[in-house]
């Protein structure tokens, strides 16, 4: 490998003509033929059938071109897109990739800057004596009880990209505490850490020498140099399936767990913590979100919980292009990987934990322009605000099976949310909900337990239509602990509109696939339009005994049809299965909703998702479903997903990996709905009450109505018809005093 020998020379290691290509590979033969070539891959998935990104030195490529295998050059010439990484896109600190000595100057400058806010603390050494420096920023006051969250960046050198979006995440919370009072909010709870460069040997050495090194600087005496510090973190350390215990391999593990006093540091600073609240390990490249494990394909015990978090994580992540992320459980989402950082958080704080792939998504790979820095540095900090503020509170809450879209008018609305506390200690009247339509004083009303496991309820009035209600709970538990839902810091209530629904469109799959069709390769459980059979296991109800609702619900979709009364019969077992809708044209719409029972059964920590898509390909993924082994109705506003364009596309994923276990879900009645208010006789100015201010408007409909429609541009002359004759005329004057005098 060029850069081994690179390391004892004085210039930088140079890759003039090296190209990046990806390749068409067919089969394991010809996987390997391609490994056998190069073993600097770029790729993070690969397979056979399949496709795999490797970079190649001019010899290499000549021998590629030999194969006949058909490939894309992704990168014509790899010195040349170095050289691009070292020219500044402007004059700000984001503008440019920072050598190691700069980000150390930024990380003081903060600290020095804000010594109320932000510390910093040398947790090294490094293997060559570098200080691995920490920024610990945390609001005034003792902050030794408060919930911390951990932000590492490069623990592999050549993922520059990570060290910049990581200075800027420490930067931008120091920087904005004063004028932000959600950061404010949040830095006075919680002690967020972060460190820009594990790896500092490692990504001196990139700079300096081998611009593509990957591992930190460890002699392994046999002349191969480095240990991937992503392979020597206590958790599943060793396994060959996920890490090498070859030295001169690229993941290779070290000699033993913590091997390296990189880990080492880390793992020493956070057993000085008192609460470690979520770890996040950030690298590149791939746009994704991995949460644990990485090391097997087995589902965590907390994977519902890890993937609520970081589906909500990814959903605020958008790039330029606006496309979304991909957040999935790390093995399926990638290769397996042994003794990783996200499995060492995840399995020693049992806390959120995820590995971060940074841009891009293939285009330039580890030599991101510096025209990218700031926009990733922007597109990934609404996700770390979102993980601050869902990982920080003592009770985790969250509305039931998701937060209502709408509440019908002049009816009652039930709210539902899920308590869950690392300790007990809710007691009735601990839980309220607070209520209050438009900007009018707030009721509030204790919620009761019911609806699901954990689960508070309560039912208010929805009040008239065209108005706002405005929600919010809060939960004391006994030792005084307060928690918030939404969280106060970023927004007070939950807004509901108030608004009749109408139906747009409405699949009932009684007849019908209802512009749904399946699409991935599981066998097992597959999606299918058919009428469920109902299977029970010792915990529950697996499918259900017919679609929606029971008894004259007739065929839905369902993941696979029982023939008997095995729970295991017909569940899921493998990869996800999908269902894709038709698209929806929504440009005519005022405020479109999705809305559609579920049924979710799971013993094994599954979770079903469902994505929207704006125009394809950009998927947003919606809310993880909770798994309540029933039927619940989930409803969606569909402008909070697909903001702008007129073309929606909704699709369900469902997968089963865990042995042994039995998942199940069903979907019916997949409505469209628009929201509006429908006029309101008298009502002749649309503030949605008749009243004295309405004559003036009543009177002009009468005598002037092109005059009306100057005046009220956005109101319908028709609203003048109270008698309901079809016309606006003088026999409309009783009815309309009588309205005024009525209220
Ligand atoms: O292999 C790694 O260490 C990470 N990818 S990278 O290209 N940045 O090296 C991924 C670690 C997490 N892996 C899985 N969740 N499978
Ligand atoms: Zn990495």
């Amino acid at each position: 490998m060029a850069w081994v020998v690179a390391a004892h020379a004085a210039q930088p290691a140079r890759y003039d003509g090296d190209r990046v290509v990806r390749v068409e590979v067919a089969d394991e033969a010809q996987l390997e033929t391609i490994l056998n070539l190069t073993d600097d891959v770029w790729s993070h998935e690969f397979g056979a059938p399949g496709e795999i990104e490797v970079r190649l030195s001019p010899a290499q490529f000549a021998a590629l071109e030999g194969l006949g295998l058909s490939y894309e050059v992704m990168i014509e010439d790899v010195q040349a897109a170095i050289d691009e990484q070292l020219t500044p896109a402007g004059r700000g600190t984001f503008d440019q990739f920072l050598r190691l000595s700069q980000v150390r100057d930024h990380m003081a400058a903060l600290a020095a800057g804000r010594p109320d806010l932000a510390q910093r603390i040398n947790i090294g050494p490094s293997l060559q004596n570098r200080p691995l420096e920490v920024l610990r920023i945390t609001g005034p006051g003792d902050s030794s009880q408060r919930p911390l969250v951990w932000l590492q960046g490069c623990q592999h050198a050549r993922e520059w990209i990570t060290v910049m979006v990581t200075l800027y995440l420490a930067d931008r919370l120091v920087n904005t505490y004063d004028s932000d009072p959600g950061v404010r909010a949040l830095l006075d709870r919680a002690v967020v850490c972060v460190i820009p460069v594990v790896n500092p040997d490692g990504y001196e050495y990139s700079w300096n020498a081998a611009r593509l090194h990957r591992k930190n600087m460890r002699n392994n005496g046999n002349g191969t140099l480095g240990v991937d510090l992503n392979r020597n973190w206590s958790v599943a350390w060793g396994l060959s399936n996920g890490s090498s215990g070859d030295p001169g391999s690229e993941t290779y593990r070290g000699p033993a767990p913590f091997s390296e006093p990189e880990t080492t540091a880390v793992r020493n600073y956070l057993a000085t913590q008192s609460r470690v609240a979520a770890f996040l390990d950030i690298h590149s490249f791939s746009q994704l979100i991995l949460w644990p494990w990485a090391h097997q394909t087995r589902r965590s015990p907390d994977n519902e919980r890890q993937a609520e978090i970081w589906y909500d994580v990814c959903r605020e992540i958008v790039d330029e292009l606006g496309a979304y992320y991909i957040a999935n459980q790390g093995n399926q989402g990638l290769y397996p990987a042994a003794g990783t950082a996200v499995d060492w958080g995840y399995g020693t704080y049992n806390v959120p934990a995820a590995t971060f792939e940074l841009r891009d998504r293939g285009d330039f790979g580890f030599l991101v322009p510096p025209t990218q820095i700031q926009p990733n540095c922007e597109e990934i900090w609404p996700g770390v605000l979102r993980l601050l503020s869902e990982t920080t509170q003592p009770l985790r809450l969250r509305p039931m099976p998701v937060a209502p879209a709408f509440a019908a008018p002049n009816s009652t609305l039930e709210l539902t949310v899920r308590i869950r506390s690392a300790r007990a200690g809710l007691s009735v009247g601990s839980v309220q909900l607070a209520y209050r339509t438009d900007n009018g004083q707030p009721a509030v009303v204790p919620m009761s337990p019911g609806g699901c496991v954990d689960c508070w309820t309560a039912t208010i009035p929805s009040g008239p239509c065209g108005t706002t209600l405005g929600l919010s709970v809060s939960a004391t538990r006994s030792d005084g602990a307060v928690a918030h839902w939404p969280d106060r810091a970023f927004q007070p209530e939950l807004q509901v509109p108030v608004r009749s629904a109408t139906i747009v469109s409405l699949a009932d799959f009684n007849t019908s696939n209802g512009g749904f069709a399946v699409s991935g390769a599981n066998s097992a459980g597959r999606w299918v339009r058919g009428t469920p059979q109902a299977t029970f296991t010792a915990t529950g109800q697996a499918e259900p005994s017919g679609g929606y609702p029971l008894g004259s619900g007739g065929a839905c979709w369902v993941t696979g049809v029982s023939t008997t009364t095995d729970p295991e019969q017909s569940d899921i077992d493998g990869p996800p299965t999908e269902i894709v809708s038709t698209l929806y044209n929504i440009a005519g719409l005022s405020d479109p909703v999705v809305q559609f029972p579920y049924w979710l059964y799971s013993d094994g920590n599954e979770v079903l998702a469902a994505v929207s898509f704006g125009t394809p390909p950009n998927p947003k993924p919606l809310p993880a479903l909770p798994a309540l082994g029933r039927w619940a109705v989930a409803q969606f506003r569909v402008r909070d997903w697909v903001p702008t364009g007129d073309i929606a596309r909704f699709g369900f994923f469902v997968s089963g990996y865990l042995p042994g276990t039995v998942t199940e879900a069903a979907i019916d009645d997949f409505a469209l709905l628009d929201l509006s208010c429908p006029p309101l006789p008298g009502d002749m100015n649309c503030d949605g009450f008749v009243t004295v201010s309405d004559i003036g408007g009543f009177v002009l409909a009468l005598t002037d109505p092109a005059q009306y429609a100057v005046v009220y541009p956005s109101c319908e002359l028709a609203r003048g018809d109270v008698n309901g004759d079809g016309f606006v005329t003088v026999a409309d004057i009783g009815v309309f005093v009588g309205l005024l005098t009525m209220r």
